[in-house]
């Protein structure tokens, strides 16, 4: 298991250190609520453990990884758009990572369009 980093706010968060509005959790991941949602369902899974992307946690979990993917379904299953909604990893600043301990986005409830911007 990789140890929490001091400088992380999903580290905190996945600590208790900072609140957030926890929707969904398991021995391995938490997920809680986007402090800036894009839809009416934006929830962020992210796993206890600390890695910097999707690809590093694969790499270090990857039983965790799956435990995200189904975390995540049961969100949107309990936030009632479990038919359609859209998952995310952002990796890396040039495609949007602002945030660096992997986080599934989970966003539904409003239509999407493709390609995302
Ligand atoms: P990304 O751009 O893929 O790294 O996504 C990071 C997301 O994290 C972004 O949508 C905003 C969210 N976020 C950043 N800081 C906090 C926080 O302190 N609490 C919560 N709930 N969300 C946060």
């Amino acid at each position: 298991m990789s140890t929490p980093q001091a400088d992380c706010i999903f580290c905190k968060i996945v600590a208790g250190e900072i609140p957030a509005t926890v929707v969904h959790e398991s021995p391995t991941v938490v997920a809680f609520r986007d402090l800036t949602p894009q839809a009416p369902t934006h929830v962020l899974v992210v796993p206890r453990s600390h890695y910097a992307n999707a690809a590093e946690l694969s790499a270090g979990e990857p039983a965790t990884m799956a435990d995200l993917v189904d975390a995540a379904a049961a969100v949107a299953r309990d936030d009632g758009v479990g038919e359609d909604y859209r998952l995310v990893f952002n990796t890396g600043t040039g495609a949007g990572q602002t945030v660096f301990h992997t986080h599934l986005h989970v966003l539904g409830g409003r239509p999407f369009t493709w390609p995302p911007g």
